[in-house]
């Protein structure tokens, strides 16, 4: 295709916003209501809940895994589980339910900054604020790019730390094969309706750890260990089975989607490769793509066009990009001035200014998709 367009694309007639829900087959989904109508069974353990936990530990390789409501509740829940309460060095190149969920536990996040080419935490920024009050390491698999996960293996055992992986973005990944989930103590997946695999709202925490996933299934639910014992200040993290039973059906298409997605991210590679101005955010080769997003960068040094200009620009085509992750967690007022930021972090500055998510689902057609590299390859090139 063309590359450069001469005259100045049309605004598309609908927005075309950077996500939207897989949704299946609504029959499908009525069968599974219907048989949670004659259960009278609601939530709290039921059929759908065991059938989608099963379902899931088969499709995602993991022995141990527990459903949550969120992956917010599932980060706090996994940082109790694991007695968490000093210093948790993490990432502020993410969304901020990472360090929020750290503040929530009263514990204090500390900000390391990233690598930047991976975009993940940097194992050598963690190293440099390592101090007697850290306990854990909470890194993020943002976009789907793993965290140097054997770098950081290999600190938390030298320093007797704990590691928590925010795993929102990694539906499915394998690591040279390896489900990303074996890595670290705990990972905290995100079923989020903005996820590739969702249950509209939901989540779930792996380990390789059978007696962390038993605490953190005890602390979703209360503490409860049965009628007349609780054994621990538990909250409430449990996935509904309205929830559950979308999450099956979601389930048994997600290869349709995945498909579809894949379509979607060949006509960007494609079309986008070639505009110099552009840089394109890769998985590297080890991992495998959990298409959850397709991320660009605009580097500031391109004279003339910044990331926030194609944002504009684009919002007036109705094209509907977002700034994930910006502004950086670490700017925020309730960690700006507090302990967390103790070192400058200027390439976290540097991704956060300079990236950019484009739309990227299995619903845009082909034809919605050269019409942004279009929009694109216009105003980056005029
Ligand atoms: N860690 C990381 C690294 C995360 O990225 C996230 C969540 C979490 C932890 C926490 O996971 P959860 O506790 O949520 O399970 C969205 C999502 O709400 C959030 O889950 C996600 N990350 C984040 C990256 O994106 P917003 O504030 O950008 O959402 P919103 O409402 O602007 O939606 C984005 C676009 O999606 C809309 O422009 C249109 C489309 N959309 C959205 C919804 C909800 C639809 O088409 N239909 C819908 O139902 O946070």
């Amino acid at each position: 295709t063309e590359p450069f367009m001469k005259s100045p694309p049309k605004p598309f007639p609908y927005p075309l916003y950077v996500t939207r829900p897989f949704l299946p087959d609504l029959a499908r989904y009525q069968e599974r209501l219907a048989s949670i109508w004659s259960d009278r069974w609601l939530t709290n353990k039921g059929r759908q809940h065991d059938a989608l936990h099963d379902a899931l530990r088969s499709f995602l390789g993991y022995d141990n895994l527990s459903l949550l409501n969120n992956a917010t509740q599932g980060l706090c829940i996994a940082l109790k589980a694991l007695d968490i309460q000093g210093e948790v060095i993490t990432t502020p190149f993410t969304f901020p339910a990472t360090p929020h969920a750290i503040s929530w536990n009263n514990a204090t996040p500390v900000f390391a900054d990233i690598d930047s080419r991976r975009l993940t935490i940097d194992p050598q920024s963690i190293e440099s604020l390592i101090s007697p009050r850290t306990e854990a390491i909470l890194g993020v698999h943002v976009y789907g790019i793993p965290c140097d996960v054997e770098a950081i293996d290999q600190i938390a055992k030298r320093h007797g730390l704990k590691v928590i992986y925010d795993a929102a973005h990694v539906f499915g990944t394998r690591l040279n094969q390896t489900p990303i989930g074996q890595f670290g103590d705990v990972s905290v997946f995100s079923f989020h309706a903005t996820k590739l695999f969702h249950t509209a709202e939901g989540g779930c925490a792996v380990s390789p750890s059978p007696a962390l996933i038993k605490t953190i299934d005890l602390l979703k639910n209360f503490g409860i260990e049965d009628e007349e014992n609780v054994s621990a200040p538990g909250v409430n993290g449990k996935l509904n089975e309205l929830q559950a039973a979308l999450g099956c059906c979601v389930l048994e298409e997600v290869q349709t989607e995945l498909l579809s997605r894949q379509r979607v991210l060949s006509i960007y590679q494609a079309r986008l490769a070639s505009i110099a101005e552009l840089e394109l955010v890769r998985i590297p080769g080890e991992a495998s793509n959990s298409l959850q997003y397709f991320v660009v960068r605009v580097p500031s040094r391109v004279t003339g066009i910044s990331r926030d200009y194609l944002h504009n620009a684009l919002r007036q085509l109705n094209i509907v990009t977002r700034k994930y992750f910006f502004p950086l967690c670490s700017t925020f007022p309730h960690y700006r001035n507090s302990l967390s930021v103790r070192i400058p972090l200027p390439k976290a500055e540097s991704a956060a200014s300079e990236v950019l998510a484009l739309p990227f689902h299995g619903q845009l057609t082909d034809d919605e998709v050269h019409g942004i590299c279009d929009a694109i390859s216009y105003l980056m090139t005029k």
